[in-house]
């Protein structure tokens, strides 16, 4: 450990911890999930972790929650109703707000602490929780879509941290059926999964929960985010049976001018050359997200 510097120890990654240049620490709290830490980095901006782990930082932040965000939304015509699982800081929020055809957005996220922290520190990002559609609902995700009226949602973005803590069960297949039931068909799943570099085995795991579930199609796209574990994270992009979703072909594009408001400013990172791009894995990985 580097004097003055945050590094990012975990399991997960054995043997390598990206390090930040501390500049501040501006919070540092215990919820009943987990620790709950804000600094101020010296090149990325204010920086949210969770048990020693980065959720964002204001520098980068755009790439994750606006790729798992629209590509879901742009490979649909009409998304309506509009399910986050996570995502308390309310980054997802702001992004689904952009779609002028979606009427309700409700969010389950789990730790009250991360939403009023957001609010605190991260202005430009809890920005999302501004807008009137937005319904937030704190408790797990888990036991949420349980209850969810079978066919209710057009999408489900599961915006959640990594598989060790409150967010294990999020990776495990009775909630990607619990998922798929609270879709309408056609209807589409987009969810955090993990690097291609660290992960593959959990990558596996859920391709193959996923093919047995989501009838209709079930793919793996990626983004790179410099301050997150190997500089990228990918996602699943699934849909269930019903009219057929092609997601490497967006047939709702977002325009960057259109979406931008005073509070929300303008995309940054997503366009829809990006979006097919996303689809385009590394031979190694196409031949194990093709084998499941
Ligand atoms: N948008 C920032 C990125 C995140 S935030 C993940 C959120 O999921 C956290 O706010 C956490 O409190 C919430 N969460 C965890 N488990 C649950 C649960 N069971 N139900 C509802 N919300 C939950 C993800 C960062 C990815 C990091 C990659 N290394």
């Amino acid at each position: 450990v580097i004097p003055g510097w945050f590094s990012e120890i975990s399991p997960m990654w054995p043997g390598e911890a990206h390090s930040l240049k501390v500049e501040k620490i501006l919070f540092q709290g215990k919820s009943d999930y987990q620790n709950v830490m804000v600094f101020q980095s010296s090149t990325y901006g204010k920086v949210l972790v969770l048990d020693g782990v980065i959720q964002l930082t204001e520098r980068d932040e755009c790439a994750y929650q606006e790729m798992i965000t629209h590509l879901p939304l742009c490979s649909i015509p009409n998304p309506k109703k509009v399910l986050v699982i996570g995502g308390g800081d309310g980054g997802v929020l702001r992004e689904v707000s952009r779609h002028s055809s979606v009427e309700q957005i409700d969010i389950c996220e789990i730790d009250k602490m991360v939403v009023d922290v957001s609010k605190q520190f991260f202005p430009s990002v809890a920005v999302g929780y501004e807008d009137p559609r937005v319904t937030l609902h704190i408790g797990d995700g888990v036991a949420f879509l349980k209850n969810v009226p079978e066919g209710t949602y057009d999408a489900v973005i599961v915006d959640s941290s990594d598989p060790i803590g409150p967010a294990q069960e999020l990776f495990e297949k009775p909630f990607f059926q619990s998922v798929a039931n609270a879709l309408r068909p056609g209807g589409v799943l987009s969810t955090q999964a993990e690097s291609i570099w660290l992960h593959m085995h959990i990558i596996e795991d859920i391709v193959s929960n996923c093919r047995q579930i989501f009838k209709g199609s079930v793919n793996y796209a990626w983004t790179t985010v410099p301050t997150y574990p190997s500089g990228m994270i990918g996602f699943m992009l699934c849909s269930t049976e019903g009219p057929p979703v092609d997601f490497k072909h967006p047939v709702n594009p977002i325009d960057a001018d259109d979406s931008h408001s005073k509070s929300r400013g303008p995309l940054k990172f997503y366009n829809k050359e990006i979006h097919t791009a996303a689809f385009c894995l590394p031979t190694f990985a196409r031949k194990v997200v093709d084998s499941k």
